[in-house]
């Protein structure tokens, strides 16, 4: 220690000394310490302040922490090497699940609950069967190569107020040409808080409402005519374009969802609505008329027009009391009635018969040829329930689209495409896609069609076009509830494409021999091994039976089928 008596030397250990302590403290620098996918989570989250509005914005919000803490995962297990590139062993990969599944329970309730394990399911069965597809790249491309699918959180407010919401999704053919087709139609939902009451307005859109949830009332007002049913779960309604329209959702508890679907009559796809009641907001449309005109259109010293017209401020939905949803309660009936030639008022779709059902599920559909209140629109309603574990058979829709939404459950679907099946091109997309799109005639011989899927969660719609053949799948614990209208619905069909009610049984069975290049029989005997109809186990709810089945050999065996069997 003979350096340390020299004092020079010493001044040079403590300077070296105080430099490393220095350079740790700057290490330690909380900002030089910040995790980047803290940081990503940071911006992700002011991106959703500065573009989104409201709700949107909370739902912005939770996906990027969603997705924060999928790369905490992902980096936790590239740390602790307990996954190398996803070639985990079946036992880790269930264990995962499983961990996954409980972070759900502790974290989360009700319908996030749900999402949360369906993603933990959908991420799980990634890892088990398809590797290649974990690419979230790939992914991302996919959904946004996808313009049928509209999540959510594409429906816009238009309203909001205090006891409910009137939203509506973003106009079809903005998303993409190959939606021009229906570019008149445009679909909304209605959500009404217990005990409010919606102020009398009429629209410029033929429209037709399908209650989806809770009760209510519809009152409307024409010039030589009043109607006022109730309303309830399952009902279908048309609202004929200018009806003078007010609603109320008269229960104590539930709130009232109405589907709309619209079509416009003035612009295509601008839809307004036009408010006789109200005052400051919303705005009546009485004070767009000058004060004189007023005067002499009433009757009345301009002083009580003003305040006529200058109290109302709380928006399109409010507070109803006991006593006023009484007594426009008394007034309201249920049955249709037919008014100078045309049939008005509600039935309920979920009172007829099913068009067709199996073990595995219903559908039940309101048609133009049956139900005269929709024929002059030329539209259907469907409701679709598929069970739990169940999927419909893969089926198109002759001549109608169809735009369908999620009531309850969750779902996966796959479609397929022609108009997206040439490689490498996106004609579908915006701007410069469009004169592209019409001169991409298909070229002779070049048949493929696009894979197109994605999952369905309460309020996602879905566009079907006509002729695209089409499955659900029911994923989650829990039957799922769709809703669909169709568009140019009249004398459309649904044609099966496997099953015993397939369109196959009308084949020759020689046609069958040529279009599959093998011996009719045997074509004939693959087809009919499906000898369900409509409704069928899904292929999770299938691989665990035919596990069931398998018997048990081996431990690898005995392991594998139990994971199957979750699923
Ligand atoms: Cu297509």
């Amino acid at each position: 220690m003979a350096i340390f008596t020299k004092p020079k030397l010493l001044f040079v250990f403590f300077l070296i000394l105080s430099l490393v302590l220095v350079s740790q403290c700057y290490d330690q620098n909380p900002r030089g310490d910040q995790d980047p996918q803290q940081e990503k989570l940071r911006e992700c989250q002011q991106r959703c302040e500065r573009q989104q509005p409201g709700q949107q914005r909370q739902l912005c919000k939770q996906r990027c922490e969603q997705q924060y803490k999928k790369e905490q995962q992902q980096q936790h297990e590239r740390e602790t090497g307990e996954d190398d590139l996803g070639n985990r062993g079946p036992e880790k990969r269930y264990r995962k699940f499983q961990e996954c599944q409980r972070r759900c329970q502790s974290e989360e309730q009700g319908q996030q609950l749900q999402e949360c394990q369906q993603r933990c399911q959908q991420e799980y069965q990634r890892e088990k069967g398809q590797q290649v597809e974990t690419n979230p790249e790939w992914e991302q491309q996919e959904k946004s190569n996808n313009p049928y699918l509209f999540e959510s959180q594409r429906f816009r407010s238009r309203y909001r107020a205090s006891h409910g919401d009137f939203r509506i999704l973003e106009k079809f053919n903005q998303r993409s040409q190959l939606l021009k087709g229906i570019e008149k139609y445009r679909v909304s939902v209605l959500e009404l808080e217990p005990q409010s009451f919606v102020l009398p307005h009429h629209c410029d859109g033929e429209a037709i409402f399908v209650v989806v949830k809770g009760q209510g009332i519809i009152s409307i007002a024409e010039q030589d005519n009043k109607n006022s049913f109730n309303l309830q779960k399952g009902d279908v309604i048309r609202v004929f374009a200018g009806s003078n329209v007010y609603m109320l959702n008269k229960d104590n508890n539930e709130k009232l969802f109405v589907y709309v679907l619209a079509k416009s009559v003035n612009a295509p796809g601008n839809l307004q609505q036009y408010f006789s009641a109200g005052g400051q907001n919303p705005e009546t449309f009485y004070k767009a008329f000058s004060s004189d005109i007023l005067e002499s259109a009433f009757n009345n010293p301009r002083d009580k027009l003003e305040r006529l017209f200058g109290q109302h401020k709380e928006g399109i939905i409010i507070k109803a009391s006991e006593e006023q949803i009484r007594a426009i309660s008394e007034h309201a009936s249920r049955s249709t009635q037919q008014t100078k030639g045309r049939t008005q008022g509600p039935f309920n779709l979920l009172k007829e018969r099913p068009l067709f059902e199996s073990k595995f599920g219903q559908f039940f559909e309101a048609c133009p040829e049956r139900f005269e209140q929709l024929r002059d629109l030329d539209a259907a309603v469907g409701f679709m329930n598929i069970n739990q574990g169940g999927m419909v058979l893969p089926y198109y829709n002759t001549k109608s689209t169809k735009l369908v939404m999620v009531v309850e459950g969750n779902a996966r679907f796959e479609m397929a495409c022609p108009h997206l099946g040439r490689q490498g091109q996106s004609p579908w997309s915006r701007g410069q896609g469009r004169e592209h799109e019409q001169e991409q005639e298909q070229e002779e011989g070049e048949v493929h069609y696009q894979k197109i899927r994605g999952n369905l969660n309460v309020g996602d719609v879905l566009v079907i076009p006509a002729g695209h053949p089409i499955t659900f799948v029911a994923t989650g614990n829990s039957n799922v509830r769709i809703v669909g209208f169709g568009v140019d619905a009249q004398n459309s069909k649904k044609n099966f494409l496997a099953g015993k009610q397939s369109i196959w049984r009308n084949v020759d069975r020689e046609a069958k021999e040529l279009s599959f290049s093998m011996p009719g029989r045997e074509v004939e005997e693959i087809l009919q091994k499906q000898d369900q109809s409509y409704f069928v186990a899904g292929p999770e709810h299938r691989q665990q039976r035919e596990r069931g089945e398998e018997g048990r050999r081996g431990q690898d065996q005995y392991l594998s089928s139990i994971l199957d069997f979750v699923f």
